[in-house]
């Protein structure tokens, strides 16, 4: 909202939408504390004043810090009374140190790196509390341990406390520009970077350290893994080296995305050839030259032969020798290489029905087993295509027996809503964590193969893509939810997704019962109903895959190089992937998984059409028609978006208020955008099949007015590409000063909700009003950020009016309902539909500014 126009607007909610414009920016703060902002508890819990660093270790003094901050954080400076006759201390430090100063504390032998114990020994002058780490960062993560302790149950550990992080890798992946901006971020400009340079303003690199060691995550590889070469440069090393000591209390180790051709793209050489003796010289020199600088650097992370990245297959050669000889240069200071599996041509020929992008990595790194240097880590996302709502597992980490394996997950919603949605994906990653790949015949969980613990590998983890920028972390206040389960599952893979969500919600909203398990509800309900108004039965998102991956475009993974293709047809879709007659992908994970998915009845249904192309009337396990699952179940996904609103309704004043109205925003948004996703994919699929929806809602919208049909005035009727984001693929636009759309309501007397179902383009802020009978009732302004500048799925925005009470407004036929639009910019006021709907006394709610996301 361009605050210079207001004074020119009449409307009445201009102002309300002001104030939530507002309200959403408040929260826009690069140090904020997150889930460390922690809800005190009231009442005395006996728990010890103070915490002290044993020794001057950096990270053991931060975990004092820590500590200390975070007892007052949750008992108030002055509410620690200490009960019995202890000395009210808590010690902290390493295992060494505590065993030869406090011989009696019985520290155990053998602590492993970052893990840590702690106990309470008996004894009047004795700490109450002692913090043992199997090195400083385990002094660290059992400080934050104790502090979630408390946060929990409020109250000392009766017993011993001990904790060991299933993975040594626990890294964040940030895909930041040096320009500011962030590859696939959604929360404003990059914490790290602006204008070429390491921003000068660290503050909240430390802040989002604290964040990242609170639940145990230990390297941050800093840069996009596209476009590297300039993060080599000296200057920028010396920014990097900044960076590395803003994050260095907190235990976290900084990495880089490197670019194969920098030495010849930075360093002056005729070639980048891995094999070629200079380009090893050019490797090892600045690796020297970066160690010299940030002498705890954790490594280089690789893309490469990817989505136009160059690589080794420039020379004809491999992913092993290239990753073996930035391995090398690594070796002698400790760092290790990432490199990352998602290898692929996106230059497929989609008429070839063997071609398949899903293959590609396991074809690619398979036959390298074995063949990488010891501090390779081969990083492959969860499923063979691309961070989809759902995919199998990726065949990569049973195919790899011989090599060190990460995991790699996106914490950013790049494909799942971007942040306007709520998907909370603790629950995808523990189905993925949790899958038994029955490798070699035996129980092997893809958790403990990429732990390294399934094949004997030295190393191993996860990598979390975070995306995380200046405007709250993530942009919308439960899409930390994510970063916070990353980590979590990361250190304990066998943490439950809800156990883990209880947590999050007690530390950052609220202790009270009825919150904690609406928050949690709405968390765990959020991802199956993502999928449901998106890509069930194993389609992905249908998304555009072409441009912003963020609405409907379902043809536009068809046709195309890219290979994410659902080969819909007019009698059946999905992708056959079979051995027997598809693309021989289901051949690539051992024998007993890879009969389930070869067998189309013994497919699960939610990966059915992954695997197999069936007609739309085959009969799934659930006991539906795949055509009537596809309308069933994106009409019960867009009512649990719905409900989401509602359920939220319900914590009004039990919760911050800020919080309350910046979420309830952004899940009204999320409701009609549920909505467009809903009647795309139904639209589609009922043209494309020719199958009604036995339930008559696919193609039939009571009370829908589409904007077409209505008295136009300056409107021009367009057509909206693609068809199916728009209601019947037409819509109109303004390119008049004013444009105005009227009809004549023909339903039944009585009160009602009008919806205007319009296209809010990113350049220019077009302004809406809505009239009855020539008075006008309410004005907004398309004020969003929405993706795409033309009308289209990505920017369908929905604006409801319930009447100035929120009682609904009376309407009788006969009246004349009209839209008038005012163009701004490149933004043409485009109207798709309005809808009327009896208002639910029930659930009146109010009338609602668009949404400034
Ligand atoms: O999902 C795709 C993204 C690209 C990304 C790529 C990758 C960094 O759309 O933006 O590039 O994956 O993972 O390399």
């Amino acid at each position: 909202m361009r605050r210079s126009q207001a004074k020119n607007l009449r409307w009445i909610l201009v102002l309300s939408g002001i104030l939530a414009a507002q309200s959403l920016s408040l929260i826009a703060q690069t140090a904020d504390q997150a889930w460390l902002d922690r809800v005190a508890w009231h009442g005395n819990p006996g728990v010890p004043l103070h915490a002290r660093a044993l020794g001057d270790a950096l990270i053991v003094k931060t975990a004092a810090d820590e500590l200390n901050k975070g007892l007052s954080a949750l008992y108030g400076a002055s509410s620690t009374l200490i009960q019995g006759n202890a000395t009210g201390e808590i010690l902290v430090g390493t295992a060494d140190q505590l065993r030869a100063a406090y011989p009696y504390a019985h520290v155990p032998a053998h602590l492993a790196p970052d893990s840590y114990w702690i106990s309470s020994p008996q004894g009047g002058d004795r700490p109450r509390i002692v913090i043992a780490g199997g090195d400083e960062r385990g002094a660290l993560y059992g400080a934050f341990a104790l502090i979630r302790e408390l946060n929990q149950s409020n109250q000392l550990p009766q017993a011993l406390l001990q904790g060991a992080p299933a993975m040594s890798i626990r890294w964040t992946n940030e895909w930041d520009n040096a320009d500011g901006s962030i590859e696939r971020g959604y929360a404003g400009r990059s914490i790290f970077f602006e204008g070429g340079k390491v921003r000068d303003d660290l503050a909240p690199v430390a802040e989002y350290a604290r964040l990242l060691a609170s639940v145990g995550i230990n390297g941050a590889n800093l840069n996009n893994v596209n476009n590297a070469a300039p993060f080599l440069e000296p200057a920028m090393l010396q920014g990097i080296a900044r960076v590395a000591s803003a994050m260095r209390p907190w235990g976290v180790r900084v990495a880089l995305s490197v670019d194969i051709a920098s030495p010849q793209k930075i360093g002056g050489l005729t070639t980048y050839d891995p094999l070629d003796p200079a380009v090893q010289r050019w490797w090892q020199d600045k690796v020297a030259e970066i160690y010299a600088l940030i002498p705890d650097f954790a490594g280089f992370t690789v893309k490469a032969d990817s989505e136009g990245q160059p690589g080794p297959a420039s020379y004809g050669r491999t992913p092993a020798d290239a990753a073996n000889v930035l391995a090398r240069a690594l070796a002698p200071h400790g760092g290790i290489v990432l490199y990352r599996a998602f290898v692929y041509n996106h230059h497929l020929d989609w008429r070839d029905p063997h071609a398949d992008r899903a293959r590609a990595a396991y074809d690619i790194f398979h036959p390298l087993d074995g063949k990488f240097a010891p501090n390779v880590v081969v990083q492959t996302k969860y499923g063979p295509i691309d961070f989809q709502v759902r995919e199998p597992v990726s065949p990569v980490f049973a195919g790899l027996p011989h090599t060190s394996q990460a995991m790699e997950l996106q914490i950013t919603q790049e494909y799942l809503g971007q942040q306007r949605h709520l998907v909370y994906l603790a629950p995808m990653w523990r189905q993925i964590l949790d899958t038994d790949m029955r490798a070699g015949n035996v129980s092997t969980p893809v958790r403990s193969i990429v732990s390294g613990a399934a094949f004997h590998q030295p190393l191993g983890g996860m990598v979390g893509v975070s995306g995380v920028g200046r405007e709250a972390w993530l942009g919308s206040p439960l899409a930390l939810a994510n970063l916070y389960a990353f980590g979590r599952l990361a250190w304990d893979p066998t943490l439950s997704a809800e156990q883990i969500a209880l947590e999050w919600i007690e530390q950052t909203i609220s202790r009270e019962p009825r919150v904690v398990s609406t928050v949690e509800k709405m968390l765990m309900q959020s991802w199956p109903a993502y999928e449901d108004y998106t890509g069930p039965l194993g389609l992905q998102t249908l998304t555009d895959i072409t441009g912003s991956h963020y609405g409907p475009n379902i043809e536009a993974s068809e046709r195309n190089g890219w290979g994410q293709w659902h080969r819909a047809d007019h009698d059946g879709v999905g992708m056959d992937r079979s051995v027997a007659t598809g693309t021989g992908y289901a051949g690539q994970y051992p024998p007993q998984l890879a009969q389930i998915f070869e067998d189309e009845k013994k497919t699960p249904d939610d990966l059915l059409l992954f695997f197999h192309h069936v007609p739309y009337t085959y009969n799934l396990h659930n006991g539906s028609t795949v055509i009537q699952y596809l309308y069933d179940s994106h009409y019960r996904g867009a009512a649990q978006a719905a409900q989401f609103v509602r359920e939220w309704e319900s914590l009004k004043g039990r919760i911050d208020p800020a919080l309350y109205t910046n979420m309830l925003a952004r899940l009204e948004y999320q409701a009609s955008h549920a909505i467009v996703w809903r009647d795309a994919v139904t639209q589609y699929f009922l043209k494309l099949s020719g199958i009604p929806d036995a339930k008559g809602r696919a193609g039939h919208y009571p009370g829908r007015y589409e904007a077409e049909d209505a008295k136009l005035s300056g409107y021009t009727v367009v057509d909206v590409t693609p068809w199916e984001d728009a209601s019947r693929g037409k819509a109109v636009t303004c390119t008049a000063a004013s444009c105005s759309a009227e009809w004549i309501y023909s339903g039944a007397a009585g009160r009602f909700n009008i919806a205007a179902q319009y296209f809010d383009l990113p350049d220019g802020i077009a302004h809406f009003t809505l009239s009855l009978d020539g008075q006008q009732l309410v004005g907004w302004a398309a004020d969003g950020t929405f993706p795409t500048s033309h009308p289209h799925g990505d920017n369908s925005t929905r604006f409801i009016y319930a009447g100035p009470d929120s009682h609904g407004i009376a309407l009788k036929p006969g009246d004349m309902i009209r839209i008038e639009g005012v163009p701004n910019g490149s933004d043409p006021a485009a109207l798709d539909y309005i809808e009327v709907t009896p208002i639910d006394t029930q659930n009146s709610s109010q009338a609602k500014p668009a949404p400034a996301l």
